[in-house]
């Protein structure tokens, strides 16, 4: 075997091996590009190497060291119940005996429809996809369908998926038509796009004054959870919805990771601003591959066999997935108080961050919707790309590692959200706290 260069085994987690975990991300190098099946999980941001989770359970993840974590990922958002919630298990354990796919219309999709639709008003027709990237590439394909135009608006870090069009920096400041971030987007198919700061109002005015006849729509994550958490400033969904119908543009909310999420009706709830479209993931499908898109009856009717604008799937509603995530949106639906304790609990994990932070000198922005929430390493505040790109991020890496080495498994980003489930107790919140002021000292000392 060779020798085990990996910085997990210098030391920095001395009491914890990652042994195993090493020796199957070298063999994973081999035939996954990056050894992953999606960059977020490479730890490239945080240096050494991924940790290869065997199980999970409540809120809990276990390496193939034996190395035990409480979890702030969750799938990146998907588990708002835990691991192994009894209920999902148990719906998917049925649909195992009687066919997982069968590429016809089932009943259980209808019943999922009729749960998307009664739980988030604005939703009158949703179709199901297999991911939160089908769920935006397809909404903004009716969007403009439905308009007739051409141009999509977009913010600065906000992240909708792998969609060609969506994958887009732009220049800072005027709205531009800006280059592709990724290698293999073409400029003609990310020059329709316009990317903006967000939470700038006037931006957004000086846009749609200049192109506002030709934009589709905006598409917008109301809560960013990809530059890590940030907020919409007061006032700015409702100015979003105001711009777009005065020009006729829809308003696409992206609540892949909101949805069900910040609310059981998501941020479209917790603001009260109604968008015309909505896309959805991750909760939705219980921890199996579930997106949707839906919104306003008239638009979706666009969609094909309906109209004329196209969208297919193999494995779109099938059985397996679609239990998953009907058990999944019953018990979010049937539980009165789950989201009040959710934003309780992430609220006293936050305060006691804050305090330890403070305490140990360490300069940290908190910023947090329910049960997602980032600690930037910033002085804050952090409200878009430009003020959380300035975050400390040598300082997030140091903090990220000492957390593992305490047994609390972070996203592998400073520009990722943190989840906390139903399934987190107090005293894994109180754990927690305790290990983020001694990763914390650590920092400072
Ligand atoms: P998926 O295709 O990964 O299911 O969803 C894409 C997507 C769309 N919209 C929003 C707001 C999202 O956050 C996402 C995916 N989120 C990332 C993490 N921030 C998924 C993790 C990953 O890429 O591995």
């Amino acid at each position: 075997m060779s020798e085990d260069v990996s910085p997990q085994s210098s030391g920095s987690t001395a009491s914890r091996s990652h042994d195993r975990s090493r020796r199957l991300f070298r063999q994973a190098e081999k035939t996954i590009p990056g050894g992953v099946n999606s960059p977020a999980r490479a730890f490239r941001a945080v240096g050494g190497d991924p940790l290869f989770i065997e199980r999970g359970e409540g809120a809990r993840i276990y390496d193939v060291d034996g190395n035990s974590y409480l979890d702030y990922v969750g799938s990146w958002g998907p588990l708002i119940l835990g691991h192994c919630y009894p209920e999902i298990t148990a719906a998917l354990e049925q649909v195992l005996k009687t066919g997982t796919s069968f590429g016809a219309p089932t009943e259980r999709e209808v019943e999922m429809a009729e749960l998307i639709c009664e739980i988030v008003p604005s939703i009158e027709m949703v179709r199901l996809v297999n991911s939160g990237t089908e769920a935006t590439m397809s909404a903004i394909r009716v969007a403009r369908g439905f308009t007739g135009r051409d141009l999509v608006v977009k913010f600065i870090g906000c992240y909708h998926g792998h969609v060609d069009s969506l994958l887009v920096k732009a220049g800072s400041g005027v709205a531009t038509l800006g280059m592709s971030d990724s290698g293999g987007v073409p400029a003609s198919f990310s020059s329709t796009t316009i990317p903006l700061p967000f939470n700038s109002v006037e931006a957004v005015e000086e846009c749609f004054a200049r192109y506002g006849e030709k934009i589709a729509c905006i598409i917008v994550e109301p809560v960013v959870g990809n530059m890590g958490c940030v907020p919409p400033a007061p006032g700015y969904l409702e100015a979003l919805r105001e711009i777009t119908a005065k020009y006729g543009a829809l308003l696409i909310f992206d609540e892949v990771m909101t949805g069900f999420r910040v609310s059981r009706g998501g941020a479209q709830e917790l603001y009260g601003v109604r968008p015309d479209m909505t896309t959805f993931g991750k909760v939705i499908g219980g921890g199996l591959p579930v997106g949707a898109y839906g919104g306003r009856k008239d638009v979706m009717s666009k969609v094909a066999p309906l109209g004329p604008v196209y969208q297919a799937g193999t494995l779109s509603g099938n059985p397996l997935a679609v239990a998953a995530g009907i058990a999944a949106l019953k018990t979010l639906k049937n539980s009165p108080d789950v989201y009040k304790q959710l934003d309780q609990r992430a609220g006293r994990l936050v305060e006691g961050v804050r305090k330890a932070a403070a305490d140990a000198g360490v300069a940290m922005t908190i910023n947090r919707v329910g049960s997602m929430f980032t600690f930037f390493f910033n002085g804050g505040p952090v409200t878009d790309w430009d003020s959380s790109s300035k975050s400390d991020t040598k300082r997030f890496v140091s903090f990220f590692q000492g957390m593992i080495e305490l047994g609390c498994y972070l996203p592998c980003s400073q520009y990722e959200a943190m989840f906390l489930s139903a399934a987190h107790s107090d005293d894994d919140i109180a754990e927690t706290i305790a290990s983020a002021g001694k990763a914390l000292g650590a920092l400072a000392s």
